[in-house]
This record gives structure tokens, sequence and C-alpha cells, in this order.
């Protein structure tokens, strides 16, 4: 037998290094290059290279730290440095350079889809027109046929190429919050919160993070009018320097349902009709009501949803809510609870009904181009973060449960703490590359934030990423420019449909020693669950607190104001009226009549209907006095500015005393409003045409002097409609006799003047406009308010 030969020569450096094959039985390496080649002498120093890091990790010296007491302490990944880059390239031709890959440099540690947008935009200026594969484009006019009346050619890749990508262009819309608008902007933090919290937006005071928000309505289709009632979504990524944590909200702070087995139904039961699609983006109809009457966990939601909330004015104008309970955890690992808050600078204002739904018709994109001009001019939204910080401790004295989605924890058990500002400064430069295409998950939280046990919060954290891969075509849709991180993103996840990052070496797999054990787990350093103790028996079922369905729902009514009281009747009204069911409408009524008495019989009495007794109780528990909470009103919050945004019309028509118009105009214009000339055809003097900017989209008018007094029914509208929605109205000499022919009052229906209806000489011009401009600043003139209407 021939006596085995060990080592094949390799002891002298003999045999060939250029081999995929086999590799030698024991170090070191063949060394054996062949003609001169400096690649091939690159192959020699990246295989000696990696022999000597694999070698650099005997074993796998953190295996032991996985079992049981040591578990508890989350360890670093052991980690070695490559002797050489070329120990973990893929290949040892990576520094062959070219324009199409690159300057043959790697970027060790870097992923370069981290980078700023800036590496994904596009301009054109100064382009010829090309093809998908840059080929330039001779005729984007016609197709390419067999002579001018002949058939077109298959051949024509062009063609095909052009109605190929417009097939495709669509994606599915998001499943809820289809409709919605978004901005950039950046988070800052007014102090350095790290007593309480390891997450990176509070590090330190004056720190700056990067967010994306996109605000939405909730049952309406992508092309669905803004201003429907409804919910509006408040979801806002921040790009943390630790990752991206989305704090994926509304704009009230409770929800509907208790648990997210419920939520296929609730949405199923909002959304148009199986039967015949129909209604759009309404909760006015029968199978919504039917939900509702049958789930009086639903009320204290039901008061918001029918409240002025589901109609706001602005998107800039409302509060954003994170509705669950979370955890914020410090370095130490203390964690306390936490409910986020954001209020807005400019104030909570809404609209009224009956300029809602007219507004659906004038202008479907009301708060999207609100949101849009606001930005591009440069008055840029604002809000404060608010943070409820509770302890366990607090939690037992609380006389509802914190996991409880449908309840709120008042402002006068718990303060809201003012800790950072976010501004939206800069509007995306693509409606779909961004807007779009964001990707907001309830379950990207940054290490010092964690999740409650609220069963509807943990629901959300499997749904979020589960849609997007049907929405977005697959699982890296974390790769799309809009969802990438601006913190490095380092894993061994690979391949699937649309990849876009080209990852350098072999080793996509973890422990390993050929990449030095890269990318390595973080340790302590990383993202580490709140470790809160479990005990209990598996079971599907709610805690009995859960059971009080009423006592908050009456808690938000009796803080709220008489005109918001009055809208909320008017709500369910509205709403009841829809309903085609009596034994619905029957049902929701037995709902109100357990949380109060004036709104149960205000209701019933707009319906028509007696009140029925109340639903029986779902638990025996009498329920919990709150006093009234005055932040609960939306009045609570008129905000700090003034009239800046507030869109005026002034009325001019041939005979308008042009230099007083300006001079209004301007005055209005340094204030941060926008005055704009209206009347009825557009021209050297009028911006805009009474027809294209009906009086629901203006926040109050004005009449300069000597506006003719015409009989013309649009402009008697306009007027009669400012009025009827609290609008101020102004009339500068002449101008008054436009008031009169439109019958618009000068007083409130109790007798008293109407402070918002202003008729002044021309000379007194300046006084007048400064009270236009007080009560513009107020909103509205909810006094004149009779209902029904009386203009
Ligand atoms: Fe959502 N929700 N949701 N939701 N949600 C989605 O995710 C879901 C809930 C919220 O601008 C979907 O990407 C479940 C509460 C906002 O892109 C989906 C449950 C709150 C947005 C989804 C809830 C929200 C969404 C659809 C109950 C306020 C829009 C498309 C367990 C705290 C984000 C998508 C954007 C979007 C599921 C309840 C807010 C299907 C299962 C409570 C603002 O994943």
């Amino acid at each position: 037998m021939a006596k085995r030969k060990t080592n094949g020569g390799a002891e002298d450096g003999a045999g060939s290094i250029l081999s995929t094959v086999a590799g030698p039985s024991v170090p070191p390496h063949p060394t054996r290059l062949g003609p001169p080649n400096p690649i091939a002498s690159q192959l020699l120093e990246k295989v000696t290279g990696d022999e000597k890091l694999a070698a650099d990790m005997p074993f796998n010296a953190t295996k032991a730290l996985e079992y049981g007491e040591a578990a508890y302490t989350p360890h670093q990944g052991e980690t070695h440095t490559p002797p050489t880059s070329l120990a973990t390239a893929g290949t040892s031709t990576e520094t062959v350079a070219s324009p199409k890959v690159g300057d043959g440099q790697p970027a060790i540690g870097d992923n370069a889809l981290n980078r700023p947008l800036d590496r994904v935009r596009v301009d054109d200026s100064a382009r010829e027109l090309t093809t998908n594969q840059a080929v330039p484009v001779a005729d984007n006019q016609n197709s390419l046929k067999a002579g001018l009346r002949g058939p077109t050619l298959m051949e024509d890749f062009i063609l095909r190429e052009k109605i190929t990508h417009f097939d495709h262009e669509r994606i599915p819309e998001r499943v809820v919050h289809a409709r919605g608008s978004a901005a950039h902007g950046y988070f800052e933090s007014y102090e350095d919160l790290s007593d309480i919290t390891r997450a990176a937006p509070f590090a330190a005071a004056g720190k700056r993070t990067p967010v994306f928000v996109r605000f939405s309505t909730v049952a309406g289709e992508r092309g669905s009018a803004d201003t429907v009632r409804d919910v509006r979504g408040f979801a806002v990524k921040f790009y943390t320097d630790e990752g991206n944590w989305d704090l994926v909200g509304n704009n009230m702070p409770v929800f509907f349902i208790q648990d997210a087995m419920k939520f296929p139904d609730l949405i199923h039961a909002v959304k148009p009709e199986p039967h015949n699609g129909m209604p759009q983006a309404a909760s006015a109809h029968d199978t919504f009501w039917d939900f509702a009457s049958l789930s009086p966990e639903i009320a204290h939601m039901l008061l918001w949803h029918t409240s002025d909330r589901a109609i706001p004015r602005s998107y800039r104008m409302m509060q954003g809510f994170g509705v669950h309970t979370f955890r914020l955890v410090n370095a130490q690992g203390v964690s306390v609870f936490c409910k986020f808050h954001w209020s807005p600078m400019a104030g909570t204002y809404s609209l009224v009904w009956d300029e809602a739904a007219r507004i659906t018709g004038a202008d479907p994109d009301f708060h999207r181009r609100d949101l849009w001009e606001a930005i591009d001019s440069g008055q840029f939204p604002e809000w404060e973060l608010g943070l409820q910080i509770f302890t366990e401790e607090q939690v037992a004295q609380f006389p509802f449960d914190i996991l409880d989605p449908t309840k709120i924890v008042p402002e006068e058990m718990v303060a809201v703490r003012t800790v950072g500002k976010m501004v939206l400064n800069r509007n995306p430069d693509n409606f779909f590359a961004e807007t779009e295409q964001v990707a907001f998950c309830a379950a990207h939280v940054v290490p010092g934030v964690d999740f409650s046990d609220d069963p509807l919060l943990q629901g959300r954290l499997h749904s979020y990423i589960d849609t997007q891969i049907s929405r977005l075509g697959g699982a890296n849709f974390h790769e799309i420019p809009i969802n990438t991180p601006v913190a490095q993103m380092h894993n061994n996840q690979r391949d699937g449909l649309h990849r876009q990052a080209i990852n350098r070496g072999r080793v996509n797999y973890e422990p390993n020693s050929l990449a030095g054990g890269c990318p390595f787990q973080a340790g302590a350093r990383g993202f580490v669950s709140f470790p809160e103790p479990q005990h209990g028996s598996k079971v599907r079922g709610k805690p009995e607190l859960f059971a009080d369905h009423y006592s908050q729902a009456r808690l938000f009514w009796i803080s709220q104001s008489l005109t918001e009281q009055r809208h909320i009747i008017a709500a369910f009204r509205f709403e009841l009226t829809r309903v085609q069911t009596s034994a619905v409408r029957q049902r929701v009524l037995a709902l109100l009549a357990n949380i109060d008495e004036v709104l149960v019989a205000s209701v019933a009495e707009g319906l028509g209907m007696l009140v029925p007794p109340p639903l029986p109780p779902a638990a025996d528990r009498p329920p919990y006095d709150y006093p009234p909470s005055p932040g609960l009103s939306l009045f609570a919050r008129p905000g700090s500015m003034g009239i800046r945004t507030r869109r005026v019309a002034l009325l001019v028509g041939a005979n308008t005393d042009l230099a007083q118009a300006r001079s209004l105009y301007a005055s209005l214009l340094d204030d941060g409003a926008v005055p704009r000339l209206i009347g009825e055809r557009i021209g050297p003097v009028v911006e805009i045409s009474l027809e294209t900017a009906p009086s629901v989209l203006w926040d109050g008018v004005i009449v300069p002097d000597a506006m003719p007094a015409v009989g013309d029914v649009t402009v008697f509208e306009f007027l009669k409609l400012q009025y009827r929605h609290g609008k101020p109205l102004l009339a500068l000499g002449n101008g008054a006799e436009l008031f009169k022919a439109a019958r618009i009052p000068h007083t409130l229906p109790h007798g008293v003047p109407d402070p918002g209806v202003i008729v002044a000489a021309a000379a007194d011009a300046i006084e007048a406009l400064a009270s236009f401009k007080a009560v513009l600043a107020q909103h509205r003139v909810y006094a004149r308010e009779t209902d029904p209407p009386s203009v």
C-alpha cells in the first residue's frame, strides 16, 4: 500500500492557489502564483488573510453565554479585525475599477444604502430622453410602423418598454390609511432625557433627528377626499442614529377596539359595504353602526369620532397620540410607562360639518394642499412632543387598565411633560417614491423604547411588516430609499425580490470566523427587551377593568364645550340618519344612554325616536366618576400662530377701490396670512375666480370699498356660507351694500352684536382690519350657530 502523503506539498508553498475546489489539509495555504500577475498576488493575500482570520477563532467563545443565567446579560459577539481588507472580499478582483463598479476601493464597514437620499435623486435638466436602458430615443411621438398607414411592429422595443412600465405603475394601496400626505423635517429634543430613556433622539438637549411624517385618513381609498369624517393617522418615522423608530399614531388618543383580533371586523364594517361598494370614506352607514352598537368598548372612541376632531381644519392643526401605553427604558434597564402626545403650535382647529362636506367637492385635496403650501411658503408646521410618564405603582391606583387602548390617562392624573419639538420643513420630491412607498411599522422601535402588553399594540407588531410585503412587493421594502435608516444597517438577510444591496464577501451567516465574526452581535448596546416578568395561563379574554366602557366616554362628553357637544349631537344625528335599519339606530341610542342623558335625548330627538333603556353593562362594577378634563376640549389649545396661514378672500369687482384692496392685502401678508383677490374671472387684478375657489376654501372674507352691490347669486352664496360657517366678514364703505343685499345678520341669535360681521367706513379701514384679524385669529364665531342653520 502506498504511503499516505501529508500536506500535499503545501509546506514548501507548492500547489496552485487558483482553486475553488479544495484547500490544503493544514495551513499554510499553497502559494504558487503562476506567471506574474497582480490579481493573483491579491488572491494570495486574500486566502492567507482568510486563513489567519478563521484561525483567530478556534472555537465559538460566546456559545456558553446563550444558556441559563448568562443569557440574561446580552453579550457582544466575538469579532476579529481582518489582517487585510481582501480577507473579507468576495473576490480578489474587487480592486478592478470601472465607471460601473466604482473605484475598486471597498468602503469597509459601510452600507451605501444608508447614505442621504441625494444618492438616488434624479434631475433631467439638459438631458436627452432615453429608454430605461439609457438608449437615446429619437422619436417619442410615434410607434414604429410598417409604412405610415401600416401596422405597428412587434419590434418596437421602445413602445413596448414605455407601455409595459405604464401598465405596472400602480401598486396596491394601503388596506387602511390609503389616503395621505407627508413631509420631511426634524425632531429636536429640549433636554437630555437619558435618566428616563436611552432612545437616541433624547440623548442631548438640542439634538436633532431627521423625521418623515405621513398624515392620513383611515377608511377612504387613495383618491378619496381629505375632509371626510374620520380619524387621522399621524405617523412619524424618526431616522435616529440607532436605527428607525416609527411612532405610528393617530389624532385621537383612543381606539375603537381593545384587541387586534377585532381589527379586520372593524375595518370591514367601516369600509364601503361589500355588495354595492358604498359609501366611500364614510362611517355613516349600516354596517359600521351595526358593528359599533354590538361592540360597546367603542363608546369612548365614538365620541371622539363624532367630535370636530374628526374634521380638522388642517393636518397642521391637530394633535397626535401614540394611543397605546409604551415603555421607556434607560441605560440601567429601569423602565417607566409612557404615553406620547404631539401638540400643534398652530393650535387645534376644526372645520364645521357643512363646510367639510362642501370642501369634499370644492377641493378634495384640501389638507394635502394646505400642508404643501404651508411648507413651500416657509410657514413650517411645528408640534411639541409631550410625554406622560408613570410607574408600575401609579398604574395600580388608576381606575382603568393602562393596557386598554380605549382609555386615556387624564392629564389631571399624570401631567404631560413637553420634551421637544418637531418641525416639518421640506416637501417630498416625489409623491410616489416617498409618500406612497414609505413603510411605517409599529414594531420599529429603537433601544430605549419598548412595548406594553396592550393586546391591540401586540397585534400591530405583526401587521405592518406583513402588509408592506404585499403592498411594496417583497421583503426588501426596507431598501426603498425613503425607508432606509440613516444609521448603518448590516445583517445576513439576503436576496429576495428587488434586492438593491450588493453585499461584499461570501459570509451571510453568523457565527462565522471567515468575516472576523462580522456583523457581530451588539450585546447590551443593542436592543434589549425589557425583562417584564410573565405569568398566567394561556387564555383568550380580557381583564375585567376593560369592561368599563362608559366612564371615560362620559369624561370626554363632560369635558367638551357646549359648542362641541352640539356638534357631537349633530354628527350622531347625521350618521344615524344615514343608517337604514332602525334596530341598529335603536341600539346606538341604547349605548349612548349609558353615557349621558342629554346626549342620548338630543340624538333621539333628532332621529324622531324615543330614548330606549340603556344597553346592559358588560360588568357589574359601577362607573367611575371622573371630573371634567378641560384639556380634552379643542378650545383648550388656541396655539400661537395668530392669523398665519389663514386664507382670506378679498372680493373685488369692476369698481373696487384697488389701492385700498392692495393695502389690506399687504397688511394681511405681513402678518403671514394668505390673502387673494377673488372675483368673477381671472385677469390683471383677480387672482382666483369664485367658481374655482368657493366660499368654503376661505377662512374669512373682505369686501373692499366700492365693490358693486351686484345681485349675483354666487357672491351672495359666498357671503352666506362665510357667515354660516362662523367666519369673519369685513365690508368697507360701499361694500356694506353687498352684506345688506345678501342679508348677512349683524347680531347673534341672542341679540348681541356679532363681532365677526364688521362694517366700517372706508376711512376706518385700518381699525376695521384689526378687528377682522382679531376674529380671524380666533378661528370662528361659533355663537352664530343655530340648529338648523338660519342663513
Ligand atoms: Fe394601523 N395599520 N392598525 N393603527 N395604522 C396600518 O399598515 C393595524 C392602529 C396607523 O401613513 C397598515 O402600512 C392593525 C392604531 C397609521 O403609512 C396596517 C391594528 C393606530 C397607519 C395596519 C391597527 C394605527 C396605519 C395599513 C389593530 C393608532 C398609516 C398600511 C391591531 C395608534 C401609516 C400599513 C402610514 C396603517 C394595521 C390599529 C395607526 C394594515 C392590525 C391603534 C397612522 O398594517
